[in-house]
């Protein structure tokens, strides 16, 4: 039993598919642990966005990262290097995976992120149930709220 998986495809020399052992398994300089150090709202541990794309190797071509959710059909497409050396993905929490409840078994997460609907790297951008990370050379798939209103549908939506 390997658990959910996380896809990480497209416009890559290595796509591959990892479970949370896989995850685990990646080395300490590609680890966050205690993200709270960062943010302490967030808890847990992550691997850096820079230590699955040496894991990849995407193709010069790879401009754009597309976060999909299908739990809850939720897309954000944003800028790669914006956030090349910043974002992370968080996937352990006491050991054990991130629970939905939090986002996870997978949640991306940009430190330092713009207010929502502000700017491509917004906090919408910090998509929750990540089951698959797309690059491609245009942006991809994103329903990411455009106003005030469709926001709070959102969120009101969210804690059903
Ligand atoms: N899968 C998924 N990820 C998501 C959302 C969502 O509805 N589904 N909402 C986004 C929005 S609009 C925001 S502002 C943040 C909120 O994160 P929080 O619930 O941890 O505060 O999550 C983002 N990630
Ligand atoms: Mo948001």
């Amino acid at each position: 039993m390997t658990g959910p998986l996380l896809t990480i495809d497209g416009e890559v020399e290595s796509p591959v598919s990892l479970a949370f052992a896989d995850l685990a398994g990646f080395p300490a300089e590609q680890q966050i642990c205690d993200v709270s150090r960062i943010d302490p709202k967030r808890q847990g541990d992550a691997i850096t966005l820079a230590g699955l794309l040496a894991r990849v190797n995407p193709k010069p071509s790879a401009k754009y990262l597309t976060l999909h959710a299908s739990a809850d059909d939720f897309h954000a497409s944003i800028p790669l290097d914006a956030v090349r050396e910043r974002a992370f993905l968080i996937y352990r929490v006491n050991g054990e995976p991130l629970s939905p409840k939090s986002g996870g078994p997978f949640r991306f997460y940009i430190p330092d992120f713009a207010a929502c609907q502000t700017s491509e790297i917004d906090e919408c951008a910090n998509v929750k149930f990540v089951d698959r990370m797309e690059f491609s050379a245009a942006p991809g798939e994103d329903n990411r709220p455009h106003d005030a209103q469709e926001h709070a549908e959102l969120h009101e939506r969210e804690t059903k």
